[in-house]
């Protein structure tokens, strides 16, 4: 008999969570960024081993919310908690467990939910001696079914996490086919992955104020070019004219390194045209937000 397992990546933003989801699954499906609120919706990341199916949910990160968007963020986390096996929750080591952190693991407690918990970033420790103080810590407040020092960047304790899923896997038949990763659809991850580059080379306001719509994706009739037009949303016109940089170089260096992510994903040369377009204050304005597909209401 088959079996499944649904886990939901949860925990502080910029903890790793999504460059975790990339790990277990093998392929790039969600963005990274060194910035905090990176990913902004529920992201379901899908791994067969053998007979058993992982399917993941990656979650925005816990924050301290700033506007209409980061409350559906929040949202999207506590509706990702229930009717799952097990909560994979991820911490830098770094940085002091916080208040909503442990808010978050003791209502896990309470609903009698496994927790895994990751503690992530040790390779930034300067010695493994550091590491006993805060797992005795964390678990004198939090019950867990496993506690995982992990590397995600090194690759280390990824495995493990992995082993420690597989334990809380029921007998039950694949909800997916096993050669599906992601639910993702095509043109969102590509928005994802100019939002990533965006979030990469600009800094300030600018990149969190972005939300990027793939209007269309085509291959040509003798497919040798993928056509991508997508548009870049931003709040301001000051913004708008940041994006675009000097004579356009913002954009063309953002792009170019968008077609080549791309070209190696799809296999295939892409022709990418990106324009940038104004929409005021867009992350308080629920009909927005909703188009941009960031509100799961
Ligand atoms: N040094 C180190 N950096 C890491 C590790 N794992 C992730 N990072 C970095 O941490 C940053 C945040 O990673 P993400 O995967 O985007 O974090 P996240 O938890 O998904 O963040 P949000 O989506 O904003 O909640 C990136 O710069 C990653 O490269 C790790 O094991 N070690
Ligand atoms: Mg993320």
């Amino acid at each position: 008999m088959s079996r499944t397992a649904f886990v939901t990546i949860a925990g502080r933003t910029n903890a790793g969570k999504s460059s975790l989801l990339n790990a277990v699954v093998g392929e790039k499906i969600a963005s990274v960024s060194n910035k905090p609120q990176t990913t902004r919706t529920r992201i379901t990341g899908i791994k067969n081993i053998d007979d058993v199916q992982l399917v993941f949910f990656d979650t925005p990160g816990l924050h301290k919310p700033i506007n209409k968007l980061s409350e559906h963020m929040l949202d999207t986390v506590k509706q990702s908690v229930s009717d799952i096996d097990a909560v994979v929750f991820v911490m830098d080591c770094t940085k002091k467990i916080n208040e909503q952190e442990i808010k978050l693991l003791k209502s896990m407690n309470e609903s009698k939910m496994p927790v895994i918990l990751v503690i992530n970033k040790i390779d930034l420790l300067k010695s493994m001696d550091e590491l006993a103080p805060i797992i005795s810590y964390i678990t004198s407040q939090i019950e867990c079914q496993a506690v995982v020092p992990v590397s995600v960047t090194e690759g280390n304790g990824v495995d493990i996490v992995i082993d420690e899923i597989i334990k809380l896997s029921e007998e039950s038949v694949h909800f997916f086919p096993d050669d599906m990763i992601t639910d993702q659809s095509e043109k969102v991850l590509v928005g994802e992955i100019i939002r990533e580059k965006l979030l990469m080379l600009l800094k300030d306001e600018v990149p969190h104020g972005i939300a990027v719509v793939v209007e269309e994706m085509k291959e040509r009739d003798n497919k040798d070019i993928l056509d991508i037009s997508a548009v870049i949303y931003c709040e301001k016109e000051s913004h708008k004219g940041i994006i675009i940089g000097k004579g356009g170089a913002m954009l063309k260096k953002a792009s170019t390194m968008v077609r080549i992510e791309l070209e190696d994903f799809f296999q295939i040369k892409v022709n990418l045209k990106c324009w940038v377009k104004v929409k005021e204050d867009w992350r308080n304005r629920e009909n927005l937000i909703r188009s941009f597909g960031l509100s799961e209401k």
